[in-house]
């Protein structure tokens, strides 16, 4: 039933119909109603047309893969990622480790590119013309949330990421190949190595981007992981916590991971769309049904649940801390 709402826009393109990975054209009118029913079922869904200029998105892609094949003495110059530079295996401050190598930025330019070399000279403006269309077209897909939602202020959540403080964030991922000797011994079948380990993200809304190399799977509501084929002239767009909070449950964030087997490197790059940190992360008024529905969820502002997010483990359920405890009737 979930999946038969995205067989007709699907039914020409089979094996994406089959990897159930919902489907949204941004070019068709009726994109907003299927972005609603696919956050509410899945929390993740596969965007086409979306105007990102493909040149744009190669020019970031070979500066990413430069950077990420130079000597780990020069990249560890823009080291360790506490939160923010290069981080190699670790990931976050807790202990998780993965197959993974990442550079992650904070999206108003503040990273110092200068202690990188020269030959990376073109990298700060890739970054930079990237995350301004990417950007450009998250809010284009929450303002078709917020109508799909009824809500009448059309830019309610796309404020959020427009805001001058917004506290979003860059990521560059790089998966190095499973190598032939893992495969031999067996360790790079399905399942055994983890790039990136299940999680949600914490912010409002996410889109990735990766080259043609399988890995990401994602859960689905009744747990089961669903791999999703890649496709690199597309962007997949997931709901984080805040969203889910925002809507008051009525869209998932979805939990995700990365499987690392491939004989091929994987490069991703993904932008996470915050808010500023004094936002208060609540139900929009709307969607409380006229004042009938509580919120599911104590009041919080982003810079708290940054914090409590921050002091977790990658795969710890981070939205359970803020549930309020149901009145006992
Ligand atoms: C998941 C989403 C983003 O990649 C990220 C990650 C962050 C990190 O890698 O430093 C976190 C993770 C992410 C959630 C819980 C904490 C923080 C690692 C971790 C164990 C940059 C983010 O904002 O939250």
């Amino acid at each position: 039933m979930v999946v038969s709402c995205f067989l007709d826009l699907a039914s020409n393109l089979s094996w994406q119909y089959q990897s159930q990975i919902p489907l949204v054209d941004l070019s068709k009118p009726d994109s907003r109603h299927i972005i609603v029913k696919a956050c509410e079922e899945f929390g993740f869904f596969k965007v086409v047309n979306h105007g990102v200029p493909l040149e744009s998105i190669s020019e970031l892609e070979s500066e990413a893969l430069s950077f990420f094949s130079l000597p780990m003495s020069e990249k560890e110059k823009v080291g360790p990622a506490d939160p923010f530079g290069y981080g190699s295996k670790g990931i976050g401050p807790n202990g998780d480790v993965g197959s993974v190598e990442y550079l992650l930025l904070k999206t108003d330019h503040s990273f110092n590119f200068h202690k990188l070399p020269q030959t990376t000279e073109k990298f700060p403006s890739a970054v930079k013309d990237y995350v301004w269309a990417v950007r450009k077209m998250a809010c284009e897909i929450l303002e078709l949330m917020a109508d799909g939602l009824k809500i009448q202020q059309r830019n309610a959540l796309s404020k959020l990421l427009m805001d001058k403080q917004s506290d979003s964030v860059f990521r560059l991922n790089h998966y190095p190949p499973c190598t032939e000797l893992e495969e031999a011994s067996g360790h790079g079948g399905e399942g055994s190595r983890i790039g990136f380990g299940e999680h949600t993200d914490p912010q409002i809304i996410s889109v990735l981007r990766s080259n043609n190399t399988s890995g990401l799977q994602i859960s689905t509501r009744d747990g089961t992981w669903i791999s999703v084929p890649p496709d690199h002239t597309s962007f997949f767009i997931n709901v984080g916590d805040s969203l889910q909070v925002m809507t008051n449950g009525r869209f998932r964030s979805v939990k995700h991971r990365v499987l690392a087997n491939s004989s091929r490197p994987r490069v991703s790059m993904i932008y996470f769309g915050g808010p500023p940190l004094s936002e208060k992360i609540i139900p929009l008024p709307s969607l409380l049904a006229k004042g009938k529905e509580e919120s599911l969820y104590k009041e919080f502002t982003w810079f708290e649940y940054k914090r409590s997010a921050y002091s977790s483990r990658l795969s710890d359920n981070r939205l359970e801390l803020f549930k309020r405890v149901a009145a006992s009737s």
